[in-house]
Parts: C-alpha cells; structure tokens; sequence
C-alpha cells in the first residue's frame, strides 16, 4: 500500500545535487518555521518572518554558536503553498557540505527527510493540485525539449484536467438521459436512441483522439524511431550520414559493411528522429553479419516507421521488393537511391507492389531531393496533434482512456443492436468512476506509487 504520511514535518534538498550558485533547502509541515528558527539567525535582530518575504540571516548549530553560512529564509503560510502546509525554504549557497549540514541540524530539530516526490504529494492529497497535474511536475522537470515542456505545463496548469472534467460531464448527461429512458419508459422524453447514439459517438471520438496523443508524448519525450532497411550496397550509410549532416557511418563500394547498427539523433522540423542505419538484409556471407541482419530485423520490427531504400541503378527490384513484403504493417516511405547514375528505374512495375506508400527518388551520395525526403518523413511519421490537441505522455493514462473507450463502444453496439438500455447503461456507468481514478479521485495505490516513485527527492 502507497503510504506516505501527511502529519510530520519533511525536510529535503530541493535543488540538484553537486556544487552550485545556489542551494535550496525546503521543509513543509506544521513544524517548518519553528524547526527552521532553530538555525537561522535573521541579521536584523527581533526582525519578524512575514510570509512571502524573504529575510536574510545567517546558519548556525545552536550547540556551537559560530554561524556557518548566510541565508535567505521565506516562510510560505499554510495553504499558501507549494503543498498547501507551512513550507519555509532556506536559500543559501549549493555547497553539498552546507546543505547536508542543514538536513543534518533539520532532523536533529524534528524534521523527517522527506521521500521521493513527496512535497508533490503532500500537494495533491491537499487538494491544490489533482493527480494529472502532480504528474506534470515531474514530466515538466524532466522535459527534454521546449515543446515537451509547453505540454507537460499545459498539463501543470489544469489544461488536460479540465478537459477529462468535461468529459466527466458529458458523460454524467448522457447517463441521464439512459437512465431517464429505463425509468420512464411509456413517456415521451426527448431523447432517441439516435440522441444517446451520437451522444457515445462524439465522446468515443474524444477518447480516440487523446489516445493517439500519446504517441506524439512519446515522440515529443523520446523521438519517432525511423530505420533505415534495405538490401546489402544500395546506400543506406550514405543517407545515414547525409541526414545527420556527418560522416557516421562507414561507407564502402562492398556489400556488407555495415554490421552493427549504428542510432543517432536527427531534428526533422521539429520533430527528434532516432535514425537507425544497420546491416543490409541479405543472404549473410559471415556469421558476424548474420547476428547484425538478425538485430536489424528486430530494431526495424519495433521502429515507428521504416525508410525502405532501393538501388535505382539496378534493373531488377525483385529481391527488393520481397523483402519489403516483410514490413507490410510499418509505416514507410520508399526511397530509390542512386538517381545520379543516371538510369530510370521502371517505377511502372514496382508501383503495383508498393501500394499507396510515399516514393520519391533521390540521390544520398550528391544530395539530390534530400529536401523533399526530409518533408516526406516529416509528413509521413511526425505526430499529428503536437500543436494542437492534447499530448499524453504516460502509458497507465493510455491504458486507462482504452478501457473507457472499449466500454463506450461496447455500449455502442448494444444500443444499435436494438438492446434495451439496461444492457448497457452499467458500461456507461463504469466510466464514471474510472475517470475519478484517471483525476486521481479515486485513490488507485498503483498509480501513486508509480507516479510519486518515479520522482526525485526534494520535489
Ligand atoms: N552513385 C551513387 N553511389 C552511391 C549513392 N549512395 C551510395 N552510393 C555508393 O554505394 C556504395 C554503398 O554505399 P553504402 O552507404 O555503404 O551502402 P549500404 O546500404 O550502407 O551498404 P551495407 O552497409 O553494406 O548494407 C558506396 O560505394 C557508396 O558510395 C548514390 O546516391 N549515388
Ligand atoms: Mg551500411
């Protein structure tokens, strides 16, 4: 069971750890202020803490009496802050020493070192802020772009909260109108099955809509996965380094250079690709090569999409084009290398097999139409709904709006086939809870301990 508790006072480090500028050290709890004036001295003599206001003084351990280090002390009355309890933050320099030293004389006072996220959670099971947005802390924390970061702080400020609130609402209606059907059956009420239809269709649509922004949170947190597969020589290194703009990879006129597969960051308007170059797939010659074709066959199996290269130089897209039958589900984009050479290939006969996926050609070695491929990848894999639309970046809210959106259309389904509303009225029901649980509501022991152990100390 997720327990931390509510009632002591915590203490902690809130700035990084190492040597900095400055160093933060915060308490939260009943006992904030007293604790704290055990060991600051304002310089003012009798100059009184008023909240918000920061005074400066200095450190000492009572039992020595010599100060040890200057400080600013705010103190942030209860419910005005952070965790919605007294907080006092201690600022003084980011001297490791230093600050343990004030965890150390903290404790000595009464204080308890606080655990991983635990002034967030003291926040949220205060009311201040609900689970989305205690979760936000830590996603905006850690944002790995500026992009990122927007998201995680639209989530901070309420955005994505306020929207599972709606849909809690049009749900909450739309249950009315089901269960004003069962209970009122003979009257005429102003709601069709057609009026409850439309009803789950729109909120399923939202649902879906949420769902797919998690793979641009994840995109916008990792990056799109892109591998770059295709037979032995037909220049997969070439376009390797040609996109990254360096020399990465080693090229050589022989099949079967690459072995090892090689991954590297690429920002393809605004979008972080992990580019993969690997092996070519082919016929191994050596029992080195066959374990690199093996890794490239896994890597382009979980990749978020493939560049599937041909030689355009060659006749024959044979080969070719059975090895891409092995990637029917990926997305790709088709790229015929080696325009320069200055033979056309027969696209007429390979159009047939490719179906409707984006083809263009281009030529890694000299550049040619580089700019076109990079829009086509652009277009092809870069996450729809980052600039619009919600972005979830966390996979237990994936799995929690699934579950929802599953029960709304097996709702769906019993209502168009012609069952009576008590059939699927307790679906419906069922969301409504679930999204208590999804605002942090409900109290879900997992989520928490999922959400609050994935923090730092001192947030
Ligand atoms: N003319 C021409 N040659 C190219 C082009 N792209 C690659 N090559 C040449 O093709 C040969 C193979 O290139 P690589 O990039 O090593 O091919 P690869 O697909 O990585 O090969 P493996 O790692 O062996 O699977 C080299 O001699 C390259 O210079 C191109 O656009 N035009
Ligand atoms: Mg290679």
């Amino acid at each position: 069971m997720f327990d931390y508790s509510l009632d002591d006072t915590i203490i902690a480090v809130s700035t990084p750890l190492g040597r900095g500028g400055i160093g933060i050290v915060r308490l939260s709890g009943d006992s904030a202020l007293p604790i704290a004036l055990k060991i600051f001295r304002p310089k003012k003599a009798g100059s009184r803490i008023l909240p918000g206001r920061a005074v400066l003084g200095n450190l000492v351990d009572p039992e020595r009496k010599e100060p040890f280090e200057e400080a600013y002390l705010i103190h942030f009355r209860a419910p005005h802050s952070y965790t919605t309890q007294s907080v006092v933050e201690i600022s003084c320099h980011g001297s490791p020493v230093v600050l343990e030293e004030v965890l150390r004389l903290g404790t000595r006072f009464g204080a308890r070192l606080a655990r991983p996220g635990e002034f967030t959670f003291r926040a949220y099971r205060g009311g201040r802020i609900d689970i989305l947005q205690a979760e936000a802390v830590d996603d905006l924390i850690r944002a790995p772009n500026i992009e990122a970061a927007r998201k995680a702080f639209g989530h901070l400020d309420g955005g994505l909260s306020a929207r599972m609130a709606g849909l809690r609402r049009r749900i909450v209606e739309i249950l009315g109108l089901i269960e004003a059907a069962i209970e009122f059956p003979d009257e005429k009420l102003p709601v069709s099955p057609r009026n409850i239809e439309a009803g789950l269709e729109e909120m399923t649509g939202y649902l879906d809509a949420l769902i797919a922004g998690y793979d641009a949170g994840r995109a916008l947190l990792e990056g799109v996965t892109l591998a770059i597969v295709g037979r032995a020589n037909v220049g997969k290194s070439t376009l390797f380094n040609a996109l990254l703009a360096h020399e990465r990879a080693i090229v050589t006129p022989f099949p079967g250079t690459t072995r090892d597969f090689l991954r590297e960051k690429v920002r393809i308007k605004d979008v972080d690709f992990n580019l993969v170059d690997m092996a070519g797939l082919r016929r191994a010659a050596t029992a080195v090569e066959k374990e690199g074709i093996r890794r490239s066959r896994e890597i382009a199996a979980q990749a978020d999409g493939i560049l599937f290269l041909f030689d355009a130089s060659k006749k024959d897209f044979e080969e070719d084009l059975t090895l891409l039958d092995e990637f029917k589900d990926k997305k790709a984009v088709l790229v015929f290398n080696k325009i320069d050479l200055g033979r056309k290939p027969d696209l007429g006969k390979v159009r047939a097999r490719i179906g409707r996926r984006p083809f263009l050609e281009i030529s890694a070695l000299r550049g040619t139409n580089l700019e076109r491929l990079k829009a086509a990848i652009s277009k092809t894999f870069a996450p729809r709904n980052v600039d619009r639309g919600d972005v979830i970046f966390h996979l237990w809210q994936k799995l929690a709006l699934e579950d929802m959106g599953a029960r709304l259309r097996r709702a769906k389904r019993l209502l168009s086939d012609g069952h009576p509303e008590e059939m699927y009225v307790e679906e419906i029901r069922e969301i409504v809870p679930a999204l208590g649980r999804f605002l942090g509501e409900i109290r879900s022991d997992d989520v928490l301990a999922d959400i609050f152990g994935r923090f730092c100390v001192g947030k």
